[in-house]
């Protein structure tokens, strides 16, 4: 069997399904999508999460919640919101959490209809209590056909609270509207954030921006969408602009994509880590049929914390919160090789597992193509590519032969994003194995989330490669990566 933390030959059988990761946050049983009311209180950070203990989808929505000492190690706790008011009966969907002069506050989403609710907590955050006067925003503003109305993210400012809030108006395109309240309890509409254009946008932005958030980010602010409807597939963008008398102005006309990974990270949010860091968990959807994830018992993943920064040429910067690092076990240490297309992927000898982290520098040299080869078996027969492509200037994730099984499912599908290197740049890829779940930063300014869902207990391989050229590998450094959660099991109490 294999160790926790060490290197292996083949998956090891702990935690009972060999798909579910092993240091990344699950729900005890069944579903799990957005992270909400994400907030540090005293030593102890507090992940909310949208929960489905009963089944597999989005059906009678509710607060499941998780509590670590350190963002990287987590704890179940019963579940902190439940449906049953006349207001939420239908689901208690995202929101946030702030300190509302040392109480901790919950502003979510009740359904149906959509309406903005509020609840105090204990101050420990492990009993909640619905505020009497809910809703706090029964209506929508007069005069708009909205798409939708939900996902509060609030914030203090100059002795006010602000709210941005996910809309999308009919005919237009997505929104956020802006709120402004004294006390939390009675907001006034103070107009749209900002309004998409749906159609003349060069990325797709749907019909309908489902959680927001805003948040300034060193010397600019960053508004982070979650898009959505009129066809397209969901995805996180990000605008940098300014933001001023409660209007976002974009510094570029477009948006950015948050990650690369097409649409497998969702519904990110911030976390405001009590310094001046901004953390972002999302959600790391399925690849898998509903079948499948019935059969397993569990679906949806939290990201890593994402550290973000704001680089001199005014662009986001990711990297993984330093925090992960204590997960790290066995290491080794690979020096310069070179890597030539006659080679083929070359597995890295005496290195296996399906939980490692993964930090390689690449000089590409006139190779087209350069990366890894991810949850290998030892013939190659499945194997997942992740390498940066020249021509086109991206970065590319390749699961076509992730898996011998005989099913089409969607994962299987390419997944690539806009990569340009300088001339002389290193490629840089740090990413993070976790059994079906891969994350990677890339030279610290993009970041790709996938999944793979290789069958063969063996397909625990690391391999390097190059095509159309001769590459060097500068250095590469492998950990085993520990577990940093209960695998299932009923939350306590
Ligand atoms: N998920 C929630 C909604 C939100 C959507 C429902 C985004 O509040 O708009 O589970 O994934």
């Amino acid at each position: 069997m294999a160790k926790d933390g060490r290197f292996s030959e083949v998956l090891g059988p702990r935690g009972g399904d060999p798909h579910r990761p092993r240091y990344h946050l699950t729900a005890p049983r069944n579903w799990l999508n957005d992270p909400n009311g994400l907030i540090r209180w005293g030593d102890e950070y507090h992940l909310f999460y949208q929960h489905n203990p009963a089944g597999i989808g989005i059906e009678s929505m509710r607060w499941g919640h998780a509590v670590s000492m350190d963002l990287v190690r987590w704890r179940q706790l019963p579940v902190a919101l439940a449906p049953g008011a006349p207001y939420d009966r239908e689901g208690v969907y995202s929101g946030c959490a702030v300190d509302d002069g040392g109480v901790p506050t919950a502003i979510y989403t009740g359904v149906h209809p959509e309406v903005q609710c509020l609840a105090r907590g204990s101050d420990d955050l492990r009993q909640w209590t619905k505020h009497e006067g809910n809703p706090v925003i029964g209506a929508r503003p007069e005069g708009l056909e909205l798409t939708g109305f939900r996902d509060p993210c609030v914030w203090g400012r100059q002795g006010r609270w602000h709210m941005a809030l996910g809309s999308g108006i009919k005919g237009r395109g997505g929104a956020v509207l802006g709120y402004r309240s004294e006390n939390l309890i009675d907001w006034e509409y103070a107009g749209p954030i900002l309004a998409g254009h749906r159609g003349r946008d060069a990325l797709p932005t749907g019909t309908m921006w489902e959680c927001p958030n805003l948040f300034p980010l060193g010397d600019r602010h960053v508004l982070v969408i979650s898009a959505c409807g009129g066809g397209i597939t969901p995805d996180v963008l990000w605008f940098v602009g300014s933001y001023e008398d409660g209007v976002f102005i974009p510094d570029e006309g477009q948006p950015r994509p948050a990650d690369l990974g097409g649409g497998f990270f969702y519904a990110p949010q911030r976390l405001l880590d009590g310094g001046d860091r901004v953390l972002l968990f999302g959600w790391i959807k399925e690849g898998r049929s509903t079948g499948a994830q019935d059969a397993a018992g569990w679906s949806g993943v939290i990201s890593l914390p994402r550290l973000l920064s704001m680089g001199t040429d005014g662009r986001i910067g990711v990297e993984v919160a330093p925090e992960v690092k204590m997960l790290r076990g066995e290491h080794r240490r690979l020096e310069e090789a070179e890597l030539a297309e006659r080679d083929g992927v070359v597995p890295v000898e005496g290195i296996g597992g399906a939980c490692l982290e993964v930090d390689a520098a690449f000089d590409p040299g006139d190779a087209e193509a350069v990366g890894l080869a991810l949850r290998r078996s030892p013939d190659g027969r499945e194997e997942t590519l992740l390498y940066w492509e020249r021509a086109r200037g991206r970065l590319v994730f390749d699961p076509g032969r992730a898996s011998l099984a005989d099913d089409a499912d969607s994962w299987r599908g390419v997944r690539a994003g806009p990569l340009t290197l300088g001339a002389e740049e290193t490629l840089r890829i740090h990413a993070f194995l976790d059994r079906t779940v891969v994350e990677v930063f890339i030279n610290g300014r993009s970041c790709l989330t996938g999944r793979m869902y290789p069958t063969r207990p063996d397909s625990v391989g690391l391999g390097v490669f190059a095509r159309g050229g001769t590459a060097t590998l500068r250095h590469m450094d492998i950990w085993a990566l520990e577990s940093a959660v209960e695998p299932g099991g009923t939350p306590p109490g």
